[in-house]
């Protein structure tokens, strides 16, 4: 069977045979000169939990650390889904869960069923000439009006399937209340608001179909290695440093050639571009924490407090639903750094409030990227509270008098001071 597969992998795409079976995740216990260490290594970081460093290694992952004298425990067999036994495969191959094809096709039905109020535009091609889709949802959604706006992104992540579901559901859910839920219709009335489910389609159906552990998206850096990290291509202090992205191309954090060398990225900047977004949130998994700019240096934005505050109050809203409780933290004042993420771009260019939600679990010790079909509900029910007060924000702080073609900076500078 691996055999075969293995085969399929190779004639099929740039799945080595390895990457089906020699992967492990390990741990390794954190201190100051490890932690050093390991960001010069180019590991794929897993997480960080009550001490320890959980990592995706390679078998020369494993050499590397073993020349380095640090000490490692596999712990593969410890990873399973949040809840076992209700991992079932219903509705194709990746279950519950969309692929790409499957959310083409949810995403046209609700643009059909809600003509007026949600439209799905495609964004650009990504690199294997599947679309970014959008779906735009307001009154009027064929036109442009003179409204807040918002922008809900999903899945630069292949692996990170749960972040695809939240967004969508969200998008659903607006269009499905609005002609019964006043505060619906008020925000949808009043605010362009924007979801993009899947900015890495390649990289899911290649999860999906080939290797879970997937995370990039599938260039050919032309090496012998694939993929670019999605959250280390935008523009924003791209390649500031090499802790917080890579420069090899082989490292899950490759950071691309060029800031916007991707074409899935393209499709955000430009998306920013014509639209005047109030605030973003970018879905991701796991660790369930809610993280604000910047992610590139340790050292706080000068609207740290603000930044916070709206963190904070989204943190509470998701746990007065289920009781989970997400951390609200600076990006980069944990564990490690990011340069060329999202959020940094949208909140250095467009000064806006800018989040990644790292959706659950807390740990990869219930589950990491398995996140259970029966939680997909659970989930976006509570980071639905979340986002319905994020839309409110954007709505409060859009200065009605700015007609969208203001400049975008004098815009977000009163916005910005008026919260
Ligand atoms: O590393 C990332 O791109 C994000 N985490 S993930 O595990 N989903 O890959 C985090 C981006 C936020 N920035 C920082 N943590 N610095
Ligand atoms: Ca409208
Ligand atoms: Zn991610």
């Amino acid at each position: 069977m691996l055999i075969i597969l293995g085969l399929i992998g190779m004639v099929m795409g740039p799945l080595g045979a390895q990457y089906f079976t020699d992967r492990e995740i390990i741990c390794v216990g954190k201190n100051q000169e490890v932690v050093k260490e390991l960001l010069e290594l180019n590991l794929d970081l897993l997480m960080e939990k009550d001490g320890k460093i959980f990592i995706v290694a390679s078998p020369q992952d494993m050499i590397a650390l073993r020349a380095k004298n640090i000490a490692y425990d596999i712990k593969s067999s410890a990873f399973y889904p949040e809840k076992q036994g209700d991992f079932s495969i219903q509705g194709g191959v990746n279950g519950a869960f969309h692929s790409y094809t499957e959310l083409e096709r949810d995403l046209m039905a609700l643009a059909d069923s809600y003509p007026d109020l949600a439209q799905v535009i495609d964004l650009g091609d990504s690199l294997e000439q599947r679309n970014i889709y959008a779906l735009k949802i307001s009154d009027n959604a064929g036109m442009q009006e003179n409204e807040a706006s918002v922008v809900f992104l999903g899945c630069h992540h292949a692996r990170e399937w749960i972040s695809v579901e939240v967004p969508y559901l969200l998008g659903k859910y607006l269009v499905e209340n609005y002609a019964t839920n006043t505060e619906v219709k008020r925000l949808v009335d009043n605010c362009e608001i924007w979801i993009v489910p899947l900015v890495n389609p390649d990289g899911l159906e290649y999860s999906i179909h080939f290797y879970r552990y997937w995370r990039k998206n599938m260039r050919n850096n032309g090496n012998g290695t694939y993929g670019v990290d999605l959250n280390r291509n935008y523009g924003y202090k791209w390649g500031w440093d090499n802790l917080g992205s890579s420069p090899d191309s082989a490292s899950e954090v490759y950071r691309g050639p060029g800031p916007f060398t991707e074409p899935e990225i393209q499709a955000v900047r430009d998306l920013f571009g014509q639209e005047n977004f109030q605030a973003v949130v970018s879905y991701h998994s796991f660790s369930q924490v809610i993280l604000y700019p910047w992610g590139y240096t340790q050292n706080e934005s000068d609207k740290e407090d603000i930044l916070f505050e709206i963190g904070d109050k989204m943190s509470q809203l998701i746990e007065s639903v289920n009781g989970r409780i997400y951390g609200v933290e600076r990006a980069g004042a944990g564990f490690y750094l990011t340069n060329g993420d999202t959020t940094d771009w949208s909140f250095g260019v467009y000064g806006i409030p800018s989040y990644t939600i790292e959706l659950p679990p807390d740990s990869g010790i219930t589950g990491e990227f398995f996140n259970s079909e029966a939680d997909i509900q659970p989930l976006f029910n509570e980071n639905l509270a979340a986002a319905l007060y994020l839309i409110d924000w954007c709505v409060q702080a859009y200065p009605s008098q700015v007609h969208k073609s203001d400049s975008l900076a004098r815009q977000q500078q009163k916005l910005f001071h008026k919260k």
